[in-house]
């Protein structure tokens, strides 16, 4: 055992130029663990809060509260625990604040802290952060296949489509070089388009360039042509992934498609996204529905299940017993795990886990608001055999985590990159066969 000697939360600030919450772990023996919240912009009703201060001060962005409780109680319960044992870190927290939404301690309290803490114990052991996790839980590493953004929207874009992202997985490349060579040459090709045709209008959030597009479908057609400028054949090599964000624009079963004037319930926007999955390699989409719209989902994945991996994020924020429900109840098949949503690691792993029971994929991700905190890169591989996201090909806070990835790919050796996750390989080799 090594025990927690101190905790410390600073206040530092996200890509977005929104403050958040870093926590540095120190050990007994001078170890020490250090992480950062990040923070969502379409955000789940049901996920760990952001606790801010309100008010006016920083637009009432401030983090004031979410520090003092991580210099306060939360450092009072942690120091001299057991840092290698996670859950038990995570249980002091959980005993600070029992309520759903972690609305006392604040999400991003607790998961900077959480984090923290699993980045000191492998140190501790002398391990990389990917091969801890990997020991600690029992899991096979492997590197994830990424999901990269080419162009952003939603909530990420200032709605500029209703679409949140436009992304890419290239599951047929062997190795994760190959795959970010493939992905510069489609991202690039994509911003000679835009340039082409006017419509380069800088980045949004997560570095995807900005939609300047007409309608939801002019991205994927946009996306089509910038794969097929770049050479490739669309669903061969590369296949696209969506995230529709649904809750963004959809309540109660009545979406409403800004972009283009029109309301539907959700039968007519399943039948809309079921005529894109004719017209488009689409091998994942993640949260089709609103997040409250379970029949919604349950309909969709139905039809379209044995075809596309249907990822829950909004819908189940990395919530194990909101998985279990949904995987009774045929809900989606897949999961994005965003530590944040759950507020712990301990949580998210059971998340996790209970993916893994339901036979369902899991996506690590990212937040539109991040940082260079590079934990999930090392979580995704750690815990094997799936995807990661993380937004575009631009902008440090996302690059930091696939050049992570890339290093781990040279601590883990050649080989394990099964030629795109064996997960979307999978889903992609269904439709193919
Ligand atoms: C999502 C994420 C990342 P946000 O919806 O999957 O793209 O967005 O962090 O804003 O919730
Ligand atoms: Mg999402």
């Amino acid at each position: 055992m090594t025990a927690i000697r101190q905790l410390t939360g600073r206040r530092v600030w996200d890509s977005r130029g929104n403050p958040t919450v870093e926590v540095d772990v120190y050990l007994e023996n001078g170890t020490m663990g250090r992480a950062i919240a990040p923070a969502g912009a379409s955000r789940g009703e049901r996920e760990a809060i952001d606790l801010r201060d309100g008010g006016s001060r920083l637009r009432g962005k401030d983090v004031r509260r979410a520090l003092d409780n991580i210099n306060g109680p939360i450092a009072q319960a942690l120091i001299g625990l057991d840092a290698t044992d996670q859950a038990g870190a995570d249980q002091a927290m959980l005993a600070l604040d029992p309520s759903p939404l972690k609305d006392r301690l604040g999400g991003n309290a607790t998961v900077a802290t959480s984090l923290a803490v699993l980045h000191a114990a492998a140190r501790d052991g002398g391990k990389p952060l990917w091969r801890h996790v990997a020991d600690h839980y029992g899991c096979a590493p492997s590197l994830p296949l990424p999901e990269i953004q080419i162009f952003g929207g939603g909530a990420h874009a200032g709605r500029r489509v209703d679409i949140q992202d436009f992304m890419i997985m290239v599951p047929g490349a062997a190795t994760l070089d190959e795959v970010m060579d493939v992905t510069f040459e489609v991202y690039f090709a994509a911003g000679d388009i835009m340039a082409r045709r006017g419509k380069l209008a800088g980045v949004a959030d997560e570095g995807g360039w900005w939609p300047v597009f007409d309608s939801n479908e002019e991205a994927l057609e946009t996306l089509v042509e910038a794969i097929e400028l770049a050479g490739e054949k669309p669903g061969e090599r590369i296949v696209i992934s969506l995230d529709v964000a649904a809750s963004e624009f959809g309540r109660d079963g009545r979406y409403q498609l800004a972009l283009e004037d029109r309301e539907m319930d959700s039968g007519a926007l399943i039948d809309m996204l079921g005529g894109w999955l004719d017209a488009y390699p689409i091998a994942a989409i993640e949260d089709p529905l609103g997040e409250d719209d379970t029949e919604g989902m349950i309909a969709f994945t139905r039809r379209f299940g044995s075809r596309v991996q249907i990822i829950g994020d909004d819908y189940l924020v990395t919530n194990a017993a909101l998985l279990d429900a949904a995987a009774a109840a045929d809900a989606c098949n897949a999961v994005l795990i965003k530590v944040n949503q759950a507020g712990t690691v301990t949580e998210s792993i059971a998340a996790f886990d209970a993916a893994q029971k339901a036979g369902w994929g899991a996506v690590v991700s990212a937040r539109s608001g991040e940082t260079e905190d590079v934990s999930i890169s090392h979580l995704a591989t750690g815990l094997g055999g799936g995807q990661l996201k993380v937004g575009s090909f631009q902008r440090s806070e996302r690059m930091v985590k696939w050049n992570e990835c890339l290093r781990i790919a040279d601590e883990i050796g050649p080989g394990t990159f099964v030629g795109g996750a064996p997960l979307a390989q999978t889903w992609w080799g269904k439709e193919q066969a």
